[in-house]
């Protein structure tokens, strides 16, 4: 139900009952449940880092995500925090991803060195997934930039593996990313979202008066199907399979930004794909116009 529906539906209900709509509104909801914010308590220290400087560059306005995810197989769910990075030239803080093990008793320890994932990138969303098949998830960071692909060793570390699994060498501005077979060979394949292309040097400044503006052009998904060799290691067998007709998402007009943007996904070898690929294509399509 959207906000519109449920603002119908309470004038409605506030109608037939003679309640005021005030006092519905008004009225405090009991779900039987309340969270507590223990995030302190729980040890957990994270500041996102959007490297904001005053340059007011789009990706600063989102991002990033984080995962909860049993790392290292205890049975206990640990955490990982995507975190953004300063921009080229404006260097100050530093920042990382962050890892917090789940110590079992309500609390977490920072292990994001110990588990090697001390790197600073300029991340967007995770994606876990046990590409591998050896029972331990393994990490896709979406990125400003290069996507990185991070393999679990089940000793509590994790290794870069991007150039190996063939990821390397694509720039782009990734926002989510999942994790599905496919093609139903039991392997995990990976779909990355990409947002628009993008660099500082093209982020333009938007007036809501219209006299700044840009027009930001939409940019192709990606899919990767991987086979895993006898080094354990996945070999990307083709990579870009779905392209976007690039179009307009934001233009600036005298009364604001109206973001109008969508991606018209295109097959382009449809035909040799198998039935479930061709079914999650077409149901791409059809949810993204
Ligand atoms: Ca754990
Ligand atoms: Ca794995
Ligand atoms: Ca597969």
């Amino acid at each position: 139900m959207n906000r519109r529906s449920f603002l119908r539906g309470i004038g409605a209900l506030a109608a037939a009952s003679q309640i005021p709509l005030e006092t519905l509104l008004a009225s405090p909801a009991t779900p039987g449940f309340r969270f507590v914010d223990v995030t302190s308590s729980a040890g957990i220290q994270f500041r996102h880092n959007s490297g904001a400087y005053g340059g007011k560059l789009l990706p600063e306005t989102l991002g990033s995500g984080c995962a909860f995810f049993d790392y290292d197989s205890d049975g206990w769910q640990d955490i990982l925090l995507v975190n953004g990075a300063d921009w080229p030239g404006h260097k100050r803080e530093g920042s990382t991803l962050k890892l917090y093990r789940n110590n079992r008793n309500g609390t977490f320890s920072d292990v994001t060195r110990a588990a090697g994932l001390d790197l600073e990138m300029y991340g967007m969303g995770v994606a876990v997934g046990d590409y591998n098949n050896d029972g331990y998830p393994d990490i896709l960071i979406t990125c400003v930039g290069q996507n990185r692909l991070f393999k679990n060793t089940s000793k509590g570390t994790f290794v870069d593996v991007t150039k190996s699994s063939g990821l390397a060498g694509r720039q782009a501005l990734s926002t989510s990313a999942i994790w599905f077979d496919f093609d139903r060979d039991g392997l995990l394949d990976l779909f990355v979202c990409n947002y628009v292309k993008w660099s500082p040097e093209h982020d333009v400044f938007c007036s809501l008066d219209g006299q700044f503006g840009s027009i930001l052009i939409a940019m192709a998904c990606w899919i990767y199907s991987s086979a895993i060799t006898s080094s354990g290691r996945p070999n990307t067998m083709f990579s870009v399979a779905l392209m976007a007709k690039t179009n307009p998402i934001a233009r600036p007009r005298r009364t604001g930004v109206k973001p109008a943007g969508f991606f018209i996904i295109v097959a382009m070898a449809r035909s040799k794909m198998s039935p479930p690929a061709a079914a999650f294509l077409t149901a791409a399509q059809n949810r993204s116009v």
